[in-house]
């Protein structure tokens, strides 16, 4: 009888190899390969893949991947798969929170179809009020989120028990302390912090290379590159389903036409003097104009759904990888600039 299929997760991708962490407890990560028959078809593997390791080396710590489960979503930038939640970071000062970009990051973030947890940092900058009435805003809009202070070390322990299971992405824009704050929930992490006005002044980012950490309570977390201005990729549809005060308001009542775009039409029940309606009607604006490039009308679960390689569920025993052959998979672009990063 064979031996059941070694499992496990990327955890980075460092040049052609993949630091996978195994599901056995206590399995030393393997530094491994992809073989050439998943490279012919142009299976690419991303961190976050779950992955099948072949011919395990222990003494080297060395495998092969042969084969990636299906993706239930993944972002191109930073190139991360199976997302459970992701981290949208927000400092309450320097730069101080701007509700029309924390909008736009909740907005980007739906059709992810992950968890969404809004975590506000340099809480040592700020008073007490100023935290609770930006935590009750948030609410009002339908979101949780906590304060934190890597400086101080308030709320890092509540918010390391919020990410306890899964894959976590920190994201947010440039300078608002992410890296920092993943150093302080991931001691063990090496990561680049930086300096904001000098960060401003190159242009750049401090934060490229991807990686999962493993947090001590359990779960994965990964830093991303700042934004500094991220751009809606989608249709008009997922905008309209991306904010819970419009889901909210249709539960409770249908507009007159079912095509509405909440935006002049009689008869709307969204239309209202609700605070994120200009945010709406600004960003239905914008995904209008551009919404006849047809790479919109996908979001990237679509897309991973339809793309991506198979690792049968149940028998991902030699004869079944033959399904692998099939998909095909975008290589993600990791090298990219300022500007145009975006979900
Ligand atoms: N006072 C205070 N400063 C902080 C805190 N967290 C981060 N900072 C500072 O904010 C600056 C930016 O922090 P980073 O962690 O590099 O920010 P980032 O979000 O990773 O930035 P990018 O990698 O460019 O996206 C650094 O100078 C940090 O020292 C905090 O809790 N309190
Ligand atoms: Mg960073
Ligand atoms: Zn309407």
């Amino acid at each position: 009888m064979r031996e059941p299929p070694l499992l496990g997760w990327v955890m980075a991708v460092q040049a052609n190899f993949y630091r996978v962490r195994l599901e056995l407890p206590d399995a030393p990560e393997l530094l491994c390969v992809r073989r050439a028959r998943l490279k012919k078809v142009g299976i690419h593997i991303l961190v976050g893949d779950r992955v099948e390791v072949e011919e395990p080396d222990w003494q080297g710590s060395r495998g092969a991947i042969a084969a990636v489960a299906p993706r239930h979503n993944q972002l191109p930038r930073p190139a991360i798969a199976n997302i459970d939640r992701l981290l949208l970071v927000v400092s309450l000062a320097q730069p101080e929170p701007d509700p029309h970009q924390v909008s736009r990051f909740l907005v980007m973030a739906a059709p992810l179809g992950c968890a969404v947890l809004v975590v506000w940092t340099k809480q040592d900058l700020v008073d007490a009020a100023a935290v609770a009435t930006w935590g009750d805003r948030l609410r009002q809009w339908g979101y949780e989120s906590l304060a934190v202070s890597t400086v101080t070390g308030q709320g890092l322990g509540p918010l390391g028990a919020q990410l306890r299971s899964g894959i976590t992405v920190a994201t947010g824009l440039s300078g608002v302390g992410k890296s920092s704050l993943i150093q302080a929930l991931v001691p063990q992490a090496t990561i680049r912090t930086g300096n904001i006005s000098s960060r401003y002044e190159k242009g750049r980012h401090t934060t490229r290379h991807v990686e999962l950490f493993p947090l001590s309570e359990g779960g994965y977390l990964a830093d991303s590159p700042g934004f500094m201005q991220p751009t809606l990729a989608m249709t008009p549809r997922q905008l309209m389903a991306a904010f819970p005060e419009i889901r909210a308001r249709l539960e409770r009542g249908w507009c007159q036409f079912p095509n509405c775009t909440h935006h002049h039409e009689p008869g709307c029940v969204v239309r209202g003097s609700w605070e994120r309606y200009p945010h709406y009607l600004s960003f239905l604006a914008e995904v209008q104009d551009g919404g006849d490039r047809p790479r919109e009308e996908k979001t990237y679960k679509e897309k991973s759904q339809h793309h991506e390689p198979l690792l049968s569920r149940k028998k991902h025993r030699r004869p079944s990888r033959r399904v692998l052959h099939q998909g095909q998979s975008q290589e993600p672009d990791l090298d990219v600039e300022v500007g145009e990063i975006e979900f």
